[in-house]
């Protein structure tokens, strides 16, 4: 019914189709004959841009009337991937589009694929961060993302010679879902120096001065919710020299050079996205970032929060902000600056108040990505941050002391001060003391948060403080947009799309698992979506694969803890195995096809070597005329938010197989699972609550308990333990040169049994066999593992990111949704 009413929608095809030819001819300037895919996207993205303007405005119109409370999504990550598609499926258009451009010669796919991702992001908590901007929208929520507007997202990955290459990713040549707002700026602070003094009063003030201003820009695109006219608001913030082109002053004295390049200091702040993500490094410039966009967003924020004219004791109650991981853990001595130094409130309010609006995710327990800032560089750029930073620690102490008066050495273990050389700002900690909530992401995470790096704080602040939202996808781009065939079958029963918005109506469809018209297409679907990624494999990397064989696929962020090393060690198991079977036994193989795909860290040799390894075993397997279809081994390149929508509906078998306990939650498990497709994993991260809900059979668990994980590591320590004996053949075959030059595999192989094996491969190498061996024989019973899929995907409902947006408005911001008015 929200359609009928909605100002988002072209009432015919060829309104739509008028609309696209004006913004051709006129916005770009271009003639109808020579107009290619490209043109087409720009004229189609521009015409539907329209449409979302409207309702754009008028949803912030209508926030602004009403002045609820609202949340803000604080990330220096949204990994968005494409909006074309996605906004025509938003504004329920899809058929109307889909008409319109064939009657102007155009294949929609084609057109939408033209589209560049924007890859504000390194992998999953920017991909999260995504999801709940869409859910926001859908449920309606009054909710801001606030980031940075990079010049380049997360690299091009290219593979030269089986090595990775990074290329630049200038994404902005044309981006017409962004609006620039040069009269939204702020004027951010660094450097400088603090003067105190005493007011009339004898109150202590305290002043920033003397430091070097940058200038925050404001860019806004719009987020358009599903079956709804409510489109949220982006804002991502660009650095700009503070007086404009270039500094006048110098340039009349004619320091040319020196203008410029100031202009040019203050622009890379917002150049590029930093692409670790995982190891902390310190980095000046990667601090800047964080203080602009946390500086910019706040004055944003309070500058709202201030046209209201209400008390200050009211901003909690208006203003939820929630921290994407220590990130932006500067917003919270930012706000306590703003709140003492700027608008002359006490400590306790100020702190109350502070206190009482952030929230914080926590996204990892792994000890080397915790972020550590080093004090004389905090000192160096923010002073005053400095000062408040031991403010607030110091507050915290002494509450310490008063509540464990004999625990004197915990002080020490919870300072937010880490008193090492240098010292160094534990932002956790910081977050911790500074937000109401605490979250982890999946319950696992979520009780090693509470049992190990913030055990201290537990007992501080009691249990209530630290809860667990686990982590969800939104199944409008992650089932409907990826897999529309499946979208549509499953429609077919349910009676149209409403689960898009109620995931938990899949669960319907169980009573289909037994229908023989539904299996079948089922089926074919999986297939096609299979056919679909093997012509791309084709295409793309010049390797011929067969959809009937078993496709097992790992695609994500290259990192030992996530043991992509563990999956391609068993892949050479395999083929060594395959290598001594006689041709006869070979005839009675599952075929497979082993596919990888994901980005290393710039800087992360070992996670390189895993993407040489996987290409050179590539190399000698695909072409090995005894091994035929019977295994392949593909890498695709350059793994991103477009080519998973490609890469998620074609498993049969995904990969989640981290060192338990290392892997938070895991996202890209739920996506594998609502499109049909089974899972190899351990008991890690929302592994764990994906087997509660699909039942245990329906997934396929192995390896050690993250309660053993101290013991094993405690064995390889003292050098009791026992190499796997299969695994060792493996190490011998690479030594052996099989897979070109070992050289670059050493680091690779000593890291497990020279090194004390960290995450435990040697440890997992035989249950991680033997359950491949268990997938091989339950996938040649067609019937029975089609079975499993259908009742796992029935079972995915917990799994959408709109059970997640609800969790958190009511655990942690109290925020209500603002539905849109019926009617115009
Ligand atoms: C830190 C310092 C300097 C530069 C970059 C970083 C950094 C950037 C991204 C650190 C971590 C980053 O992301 C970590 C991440 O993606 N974590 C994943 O979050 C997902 C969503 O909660 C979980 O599902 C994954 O398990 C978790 O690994």
């Amino acid at each position: 019914a929200w359609r009928k009413f909605s100002a988002k929608e072209f009432k015919t095809t060829e309104e739509f189709e008028a609309e696209v030819v004006r913004h051709i001819e006129t916005t770009l300037a271009r003639s109808l004959f020579n107009c290619d895919e490209a043109a087409a996207y720009a004229g189609t993205a521009l015409a539907l841009r329209d449409r979302l303007i409207i309702e754009w405005n008028r949803t912030q119109q209508q926030q602004t009337f009403a002045d609820p409370k609202r949340v803000y999504y604080l990330s220096l990550e949204f990994l968005m991937g494409r909006a074309l598609d996605n906004a025509i499926l938003n504004v329920g258009m899809k058929d109307v589009a889909e008409k319109g451009l064939a009657e102007l010669g155009f294949r929609m796919e084609d057109v939408i694929s033209q589209e560049r991702d924007a890859a504000l992001g390194n992998g999953g908590l920017g991909r999260l961060a995504a999801c709940f901007l869409d859910s926001l929208a859908t449920l309606n929520y009054p909710a801001w993302g606030y980031a940075l507007r990079y010049r380049y997202g997360i690299f091009r990955q290219e593979i030269v010679d089986g090595y990775q290459v990074e290329v630049p990713d200038y994404w902005l040549d044309f981006n017409p879902w962004e609006f620039p707002r040069h009269d939204v700026t702020v004027d951010i602070q660094f450097y400088g120096s603090v003067r105190k003094y005493r007011d009339d009063s004898g109150k202590q003030i305290s002043v920033w001065e003397n430091g070097e201003i940058v200038k925050a820009v404001a860019y806004d695109a719009p987020i358009p919710g599903y079956g709804t006219r409510t489109t949220n608001n982006l804002r991502l913030w660009s650095s700009k020299a503070s007086h404009g082109e270039f500094d006048f002053t110098k340039f009349n004295a004619g320091e040319y050079e020196a203008s410029v390049a100031d202009q040019q200091r203050a622009e890379t702040i917002s150049a590029v996205l930093y692409p670790n993500d995982s190891l902390d490094r310190g980095k000046e410039l990667r601090l800047k970032q964080q203080y602009f966009w946390c500086a910019a967003s706040l004055f944003d924020i309070v500058r709202r929060f201030k046209k209201s004219k209400k008390a200050w004791k009211e901003f909690p109650n208006q203003v939820a902000i929630q921290l994407n991981d220590t990130h932006p853990t500067l917003a919270i001595p930012e706000l306590m600056r703003i709140l003492l130094d700027l608008e002359g409130l006490e400590w306790d309010e100020a702190w109350q108040i502070t206190q009482m609006t952030f929230g914080y995710t926590n996204h990892t327990v792994m000890p080397e990505a915790l972020e550590k800032w080093s004090v004389p560089l905090v000192q160096h750029l923010l002073p005053r941050h400095l000062q408040l930073i031991y403010d607030i620690n110091f507050q915290f102490l002494q509450f310490v002391e008063r509540s464990f008066p004999k625990e004197r050495e915990m002080l020490g273990r919870v300072s937010i001060i880490e008193e090492s050389e240098p010292k160094r700002v534990r932002m956790a900690y910081l977050a911790v003391i500074g937000s109401h909530k605490v979250n982890g992401v999946a319950e696992l995470h979520s009780d090693l948060v509470r049992t190990t790096i913030f055990k201290d704080f537990v007992r501080i602040y009691g249990p209530d403080k630290f809860t667990n939202v686990t982590n969800g996808i939104t199944p409008r781009r992650w089932l409907h947009q990826a897999n529309p065939r499946l979208s549509a079958l499953i429609a077919s029963k349910l009676g149209g799309h409403e689960f898009l918005r109620d995931l938990n109506l899949l669960h319907k469809i169980e009573a289909y698992v037994d229908d023989k018209e539904f299996r079948k297409e089922f089926q074919a679907i999986k297939f096609a979506n299979k056919k679909r990624l093997a012509d791309y494999t084709k295409e793309v990397q010049g390797i011929t694969v067969d959809p009937h064989s078993l496709f097992d696929i790992q695609v994500k962020r290259i990192h030992e803890y996530k043991r992509q090393q563990l999956n391609i060690f068993g892949v050479i198991h395999r083929y060594l195995e395959l290598k001594e079977m006689s041709p006869e036994d070979r005839k009675k193989v599952q075929p497979r096809v082993s596919f990888f795909g994901g980005k290393a860290a710039p800087g992360y040799w070992m996670a390189k070597m895993v993407i040489h390894l996987i290409n050179q075993v590539g190399k000698v397997v695909n072409n090995d005329k005894d091994i035929g279809d019977l295994l392949k081994v593909v890498f695709l390149e350059d793994y991103n938010v477009s080519k998973a929508e490609i890469i998620t509906p074609a498993s049969d078998i995904s990969e989640h197989i981290s060192t338990a306990g290392t892997e938070a939650s895991g996202t890209s498990n739920m996506k594998f699972v609502l499109n049909g497709g089974l899972i190899i994993g351990t008991c890690d991260g929302a592994n764990i609550e994906i087997t509660r809900e699909v039942g245990e059979d329906n997934i396929f668990l192995f390896g050690n308990l993250s309660e053993d994980v101290d013991d094993l590591r405690h064995h390889h320590f003292y050098g009791d333990f026992q190499l796997d004996p299969s695994l060792k053949r493996v190490f011998d075959t690479i030594r052996s040169g099989t897979f070109g030059d070992s050289g670059p595999f050493t680091g690779l192989v000593d890291s497990i049994v020279d090194h004390g094996d960290y995450y435990l491969v040697s440890d997992d190498f035989k249950s991680y066999i033997d359950t491949q061996k268990l997938i091989d024989e339950a996938y040649k019973d067609q019937d029975a593992w089609l079975t499993k899929t259908i009742t796992a995907v029935s079972r995915m409902g917990f799994f959408s990111s709109d059970r997640c947006i609800d969790e958190y408005a009511e655990m942690i911001w109290n925020v209500e949704p603002l539905p849109p008015p019926k009617e115009n």
